[in-house]
């Protein structure tokens, strides 16, 4: 694990997975304005490197992350909200090309439930718990809790969830759709990990096209979201993965896939 002590952020890589873990154990996690830098910092390099293929982010197993900071925000005024700008560092993770695995124990809450829905795949263990409780300290949710986790499993959860603070269990989660799988507490990180070590021997370009096609889904019409699928699905004829996926298929051996 690369890190001096005191780091707020951690990283390591494991064959073609880039793991990140969040570190701030005596706030829960809190998702600090210097948290952040350094977060879209090193997704943004594992991004950049064509050695990494899948990113896995983590917490620790008692959590997950216990949203913004609060101490960050309780004498902020909405001046103050509006020079910070600090969503335009949350749009840059949406705009992380490769597949985002979130290992998630323990809390996920506010900033921190909607850290998690900014990833694209969520294991959860089984003593996850996820909430947007902001509405408890005077305010609502602000990195997309509104949006991701409706059109994750509905208005009527959502509501819930978002007006009365409460938290949805993991075996809740998976049941509404906010998560795909739930592991054993004692799992949760080498679940996930196999999980984006299992992705990371999948094509690079096709995993990055597949994910952008996914996300369309909540951003257009049907018809429209069918139309860029065809469109990127055509695109991947141009990668030399299509070829060497598709002959070790006929030929009955395994793929070796390069990116290209
Ligand atoms: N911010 C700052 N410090 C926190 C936070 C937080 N979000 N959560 C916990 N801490 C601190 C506590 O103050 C405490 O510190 P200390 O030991 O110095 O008193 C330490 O972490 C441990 O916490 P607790 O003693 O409270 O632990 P418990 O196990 O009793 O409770 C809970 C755990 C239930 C998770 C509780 O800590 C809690 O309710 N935390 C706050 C949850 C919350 O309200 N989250 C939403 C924050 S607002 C938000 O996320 C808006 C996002 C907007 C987008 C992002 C823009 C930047």
């Amino acid at each position: 694990m690369a890190a001096a002590s005191g780091d707020v952020i951690l990283h390591e890589v494991d064959g073609h997975v880039g793991i990140v873990t969040l570190n701030r154990p005596e706030v829960l996690n809190a998702l600090s304005l210097e948290l952040m830098v350094e977060l879209v910092e090193r997704l943004e390099a594992f991004d950049a490197d064509p050695a990494i293929r899948v990113i896995l982010l983590s917490g620790s197993e008692r959590v997950w992350a216990a949203g913004a900071d609060i101490k960050d925000m309780a004498e902020a005024s909405v001046f103050d909200m509006v020079e910070r700008n600090q969503f335009a560092r949350w749009e840059k993770i949406k705009r992380i090309q490769k597949p985002i695995v979130a290992a998630v124990s323990g809390f996920a809450l506010g900033g921190g439930c909607e850290l998690a829905m900014h990833c694209d795949v969520i294991v959860a263990s089984e003593t996850a718990k996820f909430g947007q409780p902001e509405i408890n300290i005077g305010v609502m949710p602000g990195a997309g809790g509104t949006q991701r986790l409706t059109r994750a499993v509905g208005k009527a959860v959502a509501m819930d969830v978002v007006l009365s603070g409460r938290f949805l269990s993991a075996r809740e989660a998976l049941d509404a759709g906010l998560v795909s799988r739930v592991v054993p507490k004692e799992h949760f990180f080498s679940a996930a990990l196999a999980l984006a070590k299992s992705m990371a021997t999948k094509p690079p370009l096709a995993l990055k096209l597949a994910k952008e096609a996914v996300l369309k889904a909540h951003e257009t019409t049907l018809s429209e979201g069918l139309e860029y699928e065809r469109k990127l699905f055509y695109m991947l004829f141009a990668s030399d993965d299509q070829k060497e996926g598709m002959r070790a298929f006929l030929e009955k051996r395994r793929p070796d896939f390069q990116g290209k």
